[in-house]
């Protein structure tokens, strides 16, 4: 039995993939995952390089593999300040105007939505609070052009392509205090507007040490209470430190491991007891064999972050995950 048939009664669990390791990966994910999240093939830069021209190769691979194997899709991400094409802000050597970029967004999130109509739960905006203390919104060309105003159009667009799809805020250290009070602020906003926003997307790339079991729960009922759906949808437990930039670990240690296998199960447990609101938790990845961890924030330094080894046999972290009493399930 795979790790979402375990989870069935609570959320669905997904990883994030890409088309060209779905060789490799494809057998692990169909075995134990229930969604999928393309880690980059369907952000703004991979599907409309430049004006008008969209390409949905890659995407269409890695839907079409869900379909085949009966996962969902959560599609990610509409708008955000990365990996989005220059074009977008720009007009010739100018800045666009707000109007220019409103109707681009409008036509990139109804034609991305319009090809997908089966993706349940969309990430309309990406990561747009400031990490700063003394800052709101992040500094983008979005905001410098638009103001706040960008993020409720982004979901005024998406509601109109689809008005029955599920959109989402997506954020990490999102369970920082003091991030987290931000990010429900602008939430608030939006929904006291009457903006369709449907839940938030808990980025969840945490480490061994933090944020805290506390961090977090205080995060998921300052989210909950505002009336919105929880996803978690990156998440990761790397084994370093946010400041530790050693280089020098061929392999994890077995404290590592117990220490990571530990907080997978206070995480877990922690999940379990909020199933009423949370509806999903997807790792930003499938196993250890690959992570974006090995080159963030340290180049080329392998991270083993998931429940899965290199091989993509269980973890200690695995059993601790899927070992819970069956007197939970209520
Ligand atoms: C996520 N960002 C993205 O949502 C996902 O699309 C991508 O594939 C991987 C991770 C997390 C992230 C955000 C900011 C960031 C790095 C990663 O930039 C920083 C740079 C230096 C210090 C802190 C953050």
């Amino acid at each position: 039995m795979g790790l979402a048939s375990m989870y069935e009664d609570y959320f669905r669990i997904g990883a994030a993939c890409a088309p060209d390791r779905l060789d490799k990966q494809g057998m692990h994910i169909a075995e134990h995952y229930r969604s999928i999240t393309a880690e980059n093939c369907m952000k703004p830069m991979e599907i409309q390089p430049a004006e008008g021209l969209f390409d949905f190769r890659q995407a269409d691979k890695l839907v079409d593999y869900a379909f085949e194997h009966q996962l969902d899709v959560r599609g990610h991400t509409l708008v955000w300040h990365n990996q989005t094409g220059e074009w977008m802000f720009k007009d010739g050597n100018n800045h666009v105007t707000k109007e220019t970029l409103f109707s681009r967004m409008k036509t990139h999130i109804a034609t991305v939505m319009a090809r997908y109509p089966l993706i349940k739960s969309w990430d309309v905006i990406n990561e747009a609070i400031a990490d700063e203390d003394n800052r709101f919104l992040r500094e983008s060309m979005y905001s410098r052009i638009a103001g706040e105003s960008y993020i409720e159009h982004a979901f005024e667009c998406a509601h109109e392509a689809n008005q029955s799809a599920n959109l989402f805020y997506n954020d990490y250290n999102e369970s920082d205090p003091k991030k987290r009070d931000k990010i429900v602020r602008l939430l608030k906003g939006l929904l006291e507007k009457g903006i369709p926003v449907h839940g938030i997307g808990m980025q969840g790339h945490w480490n061994l040490y933090g944020p805290s079991i506390e961090e977090i729960q205080a995060a998921i009922e300052a989210y909950a209470s505002l009336g919105l759906r929880i996803e978690v949808t990156e998440l990761d437990l790397s084994l370093f430190d946010w400041n530790d930039r050693r280089c020098d670990l061929l392999e994890p240690t077995s404290e590592m491991l117990e220490l990571q296998a530990n907080r997978y199960d206070e995480i877990f447990s922690l999940f379990r007891s909020y199933k009423d609101v949370i509806d999903s938790v997807t790792f930003w990845g499938a196993a250890d064999d690959y992570t974006w961890l090995s080159d963030f924030p340290v180049k080329g330094r392998k991270n083993w972050p998931f429940l899965f080894d290199d091989r993509f046999q269980p973890k200690e972290s695995y059993k601790r995950v899927t070992h819970f009493s069956r007197l939970e399930r209520v």
